[in-house]
């Protein structure tokens, strides 16, 4: 067993997650990814070797959360990754479809996902738990309200954690980064590749390693310290809506 615990990283299929099972790998943990792209998962898993393990998990549906949770008996770790936006179009055209799995994965996800950990992280003895949101779980923007709205939910279920958890032995961090590139514009715009690389045309956005590393940094403070929360943008991003691009 990797001398650091298990660390069980959700949506490590690509991106953030993925980056962030390597460098906690790295870092001396074991890790679970769970995903629902079976076969990504375990050509990532394959890559990191034998301190990794890949389990399939879609966490809209509460059975797959729970036989997940089942084949992670120890947790000192949970980063909650899992999610992202679908569409970018104004609320007078908002489409329910994509703002109910917008819902599904980013906050009902997240509470599934928490729920079935908690008591493993408490167990440990120094529990970590990281949610993912974003800048646009703090600020808003024209035609993002499906996702700064779960985004702005995440972000509050993840402040009253840590006010509930007071005085159990877990620690609770929420990372918010502005623009990263990785799958996420993709996924966004339905798969349109040129128009999600236009997200990020003439400006350098945070890498996926970016926001790993911060991660990992924020999970291996002393037991003491909670880092309670950490805003990343890149240096040409001043807000959610401001942008500088040469
Ligand atoms: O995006 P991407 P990121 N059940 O698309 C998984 C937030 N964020 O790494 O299931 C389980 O490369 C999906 O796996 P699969 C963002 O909102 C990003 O950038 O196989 N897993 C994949 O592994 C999200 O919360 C930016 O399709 C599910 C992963 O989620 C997190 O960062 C900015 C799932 C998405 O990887 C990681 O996103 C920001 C489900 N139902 C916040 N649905 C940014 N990139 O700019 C999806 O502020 N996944």
């Amino acid at each position: 067993m990797g001398a650091a615990g298990t660390a069980v990283v959700t949506g490590a299929s690509s991106g953030i997650g993925a980056a962030t099972a390597r460098q906690l790998a790295a870092a001396g943990f074991d890790v679970v990814l769970g995903a629902r792209r079976e076969d990504r998962l375990a050509e990532i898993a394959a890559g990191i070797g034998p301190a990794a393990r890949a389990h399939r998990l879609d966490v809209t549906d509460a059975g797959s959360v729970a036989e997940f949770a089942a084949a992670v008996p120890a947790c000192a770790v949970l980063v909650c990754n899992a999610g992202g936006a679908l569409g970018l179009d104004p609320v007078e055209a908002a489409d329910d479809e994509q703002w109910r799995s917008m819902w599904e994965s980013n906050v009902l996800g997240v509470v599934r996902t928490v729920r079935a950990f908690l008591p493993a992280l408490v167990a440990s003895g120094d529990g970590r738990l990281v949610v993912l949101t974003s800048i646009a779980g703090h600020e808003v923007y024209p035609n993002g309200a499906g996702y700064t709205s779960v985004k702005h939910a995440a972000a509050a279920i993840t402040a009253t954690l840590r006010l509930e958890l007071l005085g159990r032995p877990v620690r609770v961090t929420e990372v918010a980064p502005g623009m990263v590139e990785t799958e996420f514009s993709v996924v966004r715009f339905g798969g349109d590749a040129e128009r999600a690389a236009g997200v990020y045309s003439g400006l350098t956005p945070l890498s996926a390693d970016d926001v790993a590393e911060a991660i990992c940094w924020a999970v291996t403070r002393p037991p003491h310290v909670t880092v309670a929360r950490l805003d990343l943008l890149p240096r040409d991003q001043a807000s959610a809506r401001d942008a500088y691009r040469r």
